[in-house]
């Protein structure tokens, strides 16, 4: 068991198994996993599908010739093992051009290019037949706030996504667009950094419909945050629309860790809250295996990242079938509250019901909750015992 399948759902980026090893003090340890080499290995490990950048697959200066050559091998490989590509998104942080922002770069040469880059990437998607179209500001920011007035900064990016919302209906692609927030890292700063800041953006596109969110578990806790919190805002708004899988230590530097290998219990609620709200998009890991791997060491973080969401899977079934448990939780949310004609809806009546209320306060607040004992029983599922 913990065999990933195709119905599992599991997607990883190229730039994840094809990461060298380089970080910014440190050269490549190893050869990465190049584009159709990681469509086979992923294939043999039960993935779904990859994604990419668009120059993860085609060099920024590729001409057109070379363009339809690589996209024909990548595609020969997809045929041949299945794999789907059900995700695509641009780079607009690796070239220097980038290096104060694409969209919200105060140069409207930068900011134009920006735009070019992103349908070009989407007509490349859509050739693959991707469905979902992320964008990571990762350069839309700043280290000098005298430099760039942010509040300029937010009107591009709402122009810009807008724009690409009408390409989007013009080529009748049907892309949601999931937009991917980050507090910093490459820059000081990120705008929009976290994903209840791009759901308050999102409210004010001329498209909201078709725009959603790529929460990832190492952003929000690079910022301090609850992940957990964060996807279930996402959810509850509708706009959880693809997700960004890993781990990271609270507050450190962009860590990319395999899913589950630092925080097991926020990683245990992140999976609970997938599988029992039934979330049907795609599980996208966006990670990469540690500095000390070779390429041995690459193949075993793939399979550990899709085994631990299985593992953890298996114990939400667990927690949800755990009769103790189960119980708890029947007693700690089922409270009774009696109010004849008060059923928390804003009414002439219920006005009228709540008005009368009389809680006993001393009774209620000195009453025991038990989440200590609830959170001892998660603990020993989590630890095997039970
Ligand atoms: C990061 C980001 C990126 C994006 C990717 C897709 O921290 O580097 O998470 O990996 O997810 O660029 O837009
Ligand atoms: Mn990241
Ligand atoms: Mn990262
Ligand atoms: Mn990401």
């Amino acid at each position: 068991s913990f065999i990933p399948k195709k119905e599992d759902r599991f997607t990883f980026g190229l730039w994840t198994v094809g990461n060298p090893g380089r970080d910014p003090f440190g050269l490549p340890v190893r050869e990465g996993f190049a584009p159709v080499e990681s469509v086979h290995m992923l294939a043999e490990l039960g993935a779904y599908g990859v994604t990419l950048h668009d120059n993860d697959l085609v060099p920024i200066d590729a001409t057109a010739a070379e363009r339809e050559r690589i996209v024909n091998e990548f595609r020969g490989a997809l045929n041949e093992t299945g794999l789907k590509v059900p995700m695509v998104t641009v780079s607009l942080f690796t070239d220097p051009v980038f290096k104060d922002g694409g969209f919200t770069s105060n140069d409207p040469r930068v900011r134009a290019y920006a735009i070019q880059k992103t349908i070009q990437a989407m007509d490349l998607g859509a050739e693959l037949g991707a469905q979902t179209f992320v964008l990571w500001g990762g350069r839309e920011g700043s280290e000098v706030d005298a430099g760039k007035d942010a509040v300029e900064a937010t009107k591009r990016y709402r122009e810009a996504i807008n724009f690409l919302c009408e390409y989007n209906i013009s080529q009748k692609y049907g892309f949601r667009f999931a937009l991917e927030a980050k507090p910093n890292e490459p820059r000081a700063d990120i705008y929009m950094p976290t994903t209840g800041a791009m759901l308050g953006l999102i409210s004010t596109l001329e498209h909201p419909e078709m725009v959603g969110v790529n929460p990832e578990v190492a952003h929000e806790r690079m910022a301090g945050l609850n992940f957990y919190h964060a996807v279930a805002q996402a959810l509850d708004a509708g706009k959880l629309f693809h997700i960004d899988l890993n781990d990271q230590k609270m507050g450190r530097f962009d860590q990319d860790l395999r899913f589950g290998s630092d925080g097991v219990k926020e990683a245990f609620f992140l999976v609970k809250l997938l599988e029992d709200y039934n979330y049907q998009g795609m599980l996208h890991f966006d990670a990469h295996a540690l500095r000390t791997e070779d390429r041995n060491g690459v193949i075993e973080f793939a399979k550990g990242n899709m085994r631990t969401y299985l593992i953890l899977k298996d114990k939400v079934k667990r927690f949800n079938e755990d009769k103790e448990i189960q119980a708890l939780l029947q007693e700690i949310n089922g409270k009774k509250l009696e109010l004849p004609g008060f059923d928390f809806k804003f009414s002439a009546e219920s006005i009228q019901a709540l008005k009368g209320y009389q809680i006993d306060r001393a009774t209620v607040g000195a009453e025991g909750i038990n989440y200590e004992r609830l959170d001892q029983l998660t603990m020993e599922i989590l630890l095997g015992v039970r």
